[in-house]
This record gives C-alpha cells, sequence and structure tokens, in this order.
C-alpha cells in the first residue's frame, strides 16, 4: 500500500496534472487527493467514455492527463479509445480498479469483468501493469508507462487492485450551484436551412482565433469540405464526444471554442451538458445542429424532436442557451453567445441531409489532432504548458 501522495508526486514531477474520471470506491483516497488539491484539476465527468474525450481535449490544449475509473467502466471508455485516442495518436494514463481481482470475492456484477480486465486491455492494445503498491516501485512504473505515451502517443493503463492506496480522509469537496441563464428564442418557423449551410454561416461569423470541433459523421465531412484549417478538429469516430473533447480545450484556453454537435450525437452524451454547465468555461459554444435524424446513416429518425436542448442546457448550468432555425437567428445567436462569457449552447434546427458525393477529410487524423494542438498553443491559459 502506498499513501496518494507517493503516486501524485512523482505523477507532477512527469508533468500529469490534469485529472479526469468516474469513482471506484478503490479509487476514494487517490480521487479525494486531487480533489482536495487546488494545484490540480479534477473534472467530474458522467461517464467514463466522457472522461476519456475531456482529457483528449486537455491534451491537446497542452495537458499530460490522467483518466480514473472503475473496471465496470472500461466498457464505456471502449469506444473513443478505439474511434478517438487510437487513430488520432491521443496519449493519457489510465488507472482502472480491478473489482472482482484475483483473490477478490466479489459482487456478482463484477465477475465476468474482473475476469477478463486485464485481456480486455490486452484486446485493446493497451499496455498495462499493476499499480504500484511500494513507494519504491512508482518512479519506475511512471517512467515505463511515460516512455510509451512518449513513443507510441497511446494509452497505457495502471490496474488498480484493492487497498493498494492509503485512506487519509474525505477532502472538502463542493460543486458550485448551477447558475443556468436566460433562454432566447428566435425561432422563426420558415424553411430550414441544412446543415452545410449553417456551418457556412457559423464561419462566417466566427472570428480567426474560433477552435472548432466537428462531431461524426456528414458535420465533420461537411466541415472539411467547406474549408480545411489547423483550428478544424474532425472528429471522425467517438461519437457523442465531442462536447467532452471541447470542454477540456475550452478549459485550458483562452480563445473562443465551438463545438459543432448532432443532436443523435448530444443525445448519445447528455450527461456531458451537466460537466459543461459544472465547469462552466466561459469561452465555450456548444452549437446543436438538429436535423431530428441520425442523418449520417441514413436519415432514421432521433428522439430529439421531443428534447428541448436550450432547457436541459439551462438546467445544466450553462450560462445561456438559444432555439433558432434560421441562418439570420443562428448568426444573432452566435455574435451574442460571443460576445457574453459562456458556456453557451445554441439549438440550431436544420434540415435533413446533405450534398451528394461529400467526401471525407483527406488529412489523417495524428495529423489533424497535431496541427490543431499547434493552433491552440499562442491561446493556452498556462503558457508554459
Ligand atoms: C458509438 C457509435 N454509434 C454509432 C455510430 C454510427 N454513426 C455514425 S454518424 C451517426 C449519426 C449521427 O447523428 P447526429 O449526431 O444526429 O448527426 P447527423 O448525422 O444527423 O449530422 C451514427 C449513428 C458511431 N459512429 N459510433
Amino acid at each position: 500500500m502506498i499513501s496518494a501522495d507517493a503516486f501524485l508526486g512523482p505523477l507532477r514531477d512527469r508533468g500529469v496534472d490534469f485529472f479526469t474520471g468516474v469513482p471506484c470506491s478503490f479509487l476514494t483516497p487517490l480521487i479525494n487527493r486531487v480533489v482536495g488539491d487546488p494545484s490540480l484539476d479534477y473534472v467530474a465527468a458522467a461517464s467514463e467514455g466522457e472522461a476519456v474525450a475531456i482529457a483528449s481535449g486537455a491534451w491537446l490544449a497542452g495537458r499530460e492527463t490522467l483518466v480514473m475509473f472503475q473496471n465496470s467502466g472500461l466498457g464505456n471508455a471502449v469506444n473513443p479509445l478505439t474511434s478517438l485516442n487510437h487513430p488520432f495518436n491521443i496519449p493519457t494514463l489510465l488507472v482502472c480498479t480491478w473489482r472482482a481481482g484475483p483473490g477478490l470475492s466479489d459482487e456478482p456484477q463484477h465477475e465476468l469483468m474482473g475476469a477478463i480486465t486485464p485481456q480486455l486491455f490486452d484486446v485493446l492494445r493497451i499496455p498495462h501493469r499493476p499499480f504500484p503498491t511500494e513507494d519504491a516501485a512508482v518512479a519506475p512504473a511512471l517512467d515505463q508507462a511515460v516512455a510509451w505515451m512518449g513513443e507510441r502517443h497511446q494509452p497505457y493503463a495502471f490496474i488498480m487492485e484493492k487497498g493498494s492506496v492509503e485512506d487519509d480522509g474525505l477532502a472538502e469537496i463542493s460543486m458550485p450551484a448551477p447558475r443556468g441563464g436566460p433562454i432566447t428564442d428566435l425561432t422563426v418557423g420558415g424553411d430550414r436551412p441544412g446543415r452545410m449551410a449553417a456551418m457556412e454561416a457559423a464561419l462566417g461569423a466566427l472570428p480567426g482565433s474560433a477552435a472548432i470541433i466537428a462531431t461524426t459523421g456528414k458535420c465533420g465531412r461537411e466541415l472539411f469540405t467547406i474549408d480545411d484549417r489547423a483550428q478544424h478538429l474532425y472528429q471522425v469516430g467517438s461519437m457523442g464526444c465531442a462536447a467532452g473533447m471541447g470542454l477540456g480545450v475550452a478549459m485550458n484556453t483562452t480563445n473562443p471554442v465551438i463545438v459543432f454537435d448532432g443532436d443523435g450525437a448530444a443525445l448519445m452524451k447528455l450527461g456531458t451538458l451537466a460537466t459543461i454547465g459544472s465547469r462552466a468555461p466561459d469561452n465555450l459554444v456548444h452549437l446543436v445542429l438538429d436535423n431530428g435524424t441520425y442523418d449520417s446513416t441514413g436519415g432514421q429518425p432521433t428522439t430529439a424532436p421531443a428534447v428541448d436542448f436550450a432547457r436541459a442546457a439551462q438546467a445544466c448550468g450553462y450560462a445561456g442557451a438559444w432555439r433558432t432555425d434560421d441562418l439570420g437567428g443562428f448568426t444573432r445567436c452566435l455574435s451574442d453567445a460571443l460576445a457574453t462569457p459562456g458556456p453557451h449552447l445554441i439549438h440550431m434546427k436544420i434540415a435533413p441531409g446533405s450534398m451528394s458525393g461529400l467526401g471525407r477529410p483527406t488529412v489523417k487524423p495524428p495529423e489533424v489532432a497535431r496541427r490543431f494542438k499547434a493552433f491552440l498553443k499562442p491561446f493556452l491559459s498556462s503558457q508554459d504548458a
């Protein structure tokens, strides 16, 4: 058994000071220590996959990251680990607890995952080793992990057994009360523009300093087709993770960070609204381009027609939210959102459909990530990051 500080000190010496995750009782001493240290960032994520997305955004904005979760949550993280970190070459440390680990009789819901946890990391091609339980083992373990991430630009996992870290009491944790701002309705009710027209209008209204993260599917493909720039990040996979990544970026930068989300993708990780509301980065603008369908996969209906995204954002603590359905209203919302402290959400109703023969980004994901990271450099909140 080691103290939390015996792990966190050497971790910080290696530059890792951005933490996110979802708790497990095995992680309690570590999370509480991180939460109680104002010099460290801990983002309480709504799901493990969201945590991976937030950490990826933070990495793009110059931070070195650690994501903690229970092995039950490894399943929730598989999608972004395979379709975000892997294709984009985005590293992070993972600490995954091992419920139903060796010699541990545990609850029925942990049995199967406990039996396959290391193998699941093998299948994911994520190298792993036991979480160090002796002081002298911490530095070599971290050196090995950091060396792997430096060479391969991929995640590295520590698997933590029960009782690895001493419990030294609960830290004082205070969550800000949601401050949900006003909703402005600019709905007109006429013919709606398509996604591409909405994105073109947005690009015309955004300053050159804006970083843009586009959700998976035709959204990113259309953005690439309209214009391919260093400040665009096309999420080719990790559906639902654009807003989480946007949060990770916005927390660490001063420029406007714009998320082009889809209704289906936003619904897939609706909990991210709460995480964004609680962290409240004032430079984040979340655009939900709502065509009421999974347009990219053939136009199947989503449940969005029953959802009021502006009210959801307000309830989660966004500083402002708008509803609109025409280009004039959309650009007005956007300039209001950019002129006042966020986070803001704009629920833009659009028509389904896309141009025929739509291409795909020809710039490969690792390059997209690295030029995006370079673009952010002048805007980092901490200039030494
Ligand atoms: C986790 C996951 N599930 C399903 C898919 C398949 N998929 C790709 S794009 C897409 C539709 C996204 O819908 P929406 O966010 O509403 O955007 P739209 O296509 O309408 O612009 C789906 C279901 C995926 N890539 N990842």
